[in-house]
């Protein structure tokens, strides 16, 4: 956590907390889901990571989204703090105490970790086939593979025994790793409609179905900074 400097005039400190967020950031939108969780009043800030705002970069040199900065001048620049945060003003479904704390690190950890890892070339397969000579189509299907073996089957499997990642309630790790799944399938949507993976396919798809998700998801207009 940093603070924000008060005589900045890129950021004057916020009567509201202000959130930058990018809707195509799954580390943003899991930010996004615990302040809507915790009904946080927020100004969300959308930017754009290729035309970032000095705004942003005033409050946060690292210029990752999210960034959260509050009105007392602290600056959370992790997503997990900004779900932390948010849920300690308000928790109405108990995530935080859902399951044990460690049990939640390690998960996030796996997601944040192997998991983005291999989302990413699964995703942009053409960026490390040009660098290795090999095909970007073998490359995606050997991520999404090694993805669903070592972190989505495993996960498929909890799910057949509990409703939720880490036991019958909703936990923070649900939520903080929801936007990484939901991208995982979208990718490419027919074969995750296939895969062996029915408890993970029914979760998705029922918290992607809650008016919770729907309303973070929705698209906002790319904020436009006024002190220009
Ligand atoms: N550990 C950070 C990761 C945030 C992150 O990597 N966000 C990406 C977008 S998904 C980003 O802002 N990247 C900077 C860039 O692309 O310039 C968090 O949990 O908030």
């Amino acid at each position: 956590m940093t603070s924000a400097d008060p005589e900045n005039s890129e950021n004057p400190l916020p009567d509201l907390p202000v959130l930058y967020s990018f809707r195509r950031c799954p580390y943003a939108m899991r930010a996004r889901l615990a302040l809507r969780q915790a009904g946080v009043s927020v100004e969300i800030r959308e930017i754009l990571l290729r035309d970032k705002p000095a705004a942003l970069r005033a409050a946060s040199p690292k210029a990752t989204v999210p960034v959260l900065l509050l009105p007392n001048g602290q600056v959370l620049e992790q997503s997990l703090d900004i779900m932390c945060w948010a849920l300690a003003q308000a928790d109405p479904a108990a995530w935080l105490s859902a399951a044990p704390w460690a049990d939640n690190q390690a998960l996030i950890a796996l997601n944040d970790g192997v998991f983005k890892r291999l989302l990413d070339i699964y995703k942009y397969p053409q960026r490390q086939a040009a660098a290795d000579g090999v095909s970007g189509t073998a490359i995606a299907a050997a991520a999404r593979d090694a993805a669903v073996l070592q972190v989505l089957a495993p996960w498929d499997v909890a799910l057949r025994r509990q409703a939720y990642l880490l036991g019958p309630r909703c936990s923070v790790a649900d939520m903080a790793v929801l936007p990484f799944v939901r991208q995982f399938a979208a990718v490419d949507a027919a074969w995750f409609e296939a895969a062996p993976l029915p408890s993970l396919r029914a979760w998705l798809q029922q918290l992607m179905g809650e008016p919770l998700f729907t309303a973070v998801m929705e698209k906002l207009p790319v904020w436009q900074s006024t002190s220009l």
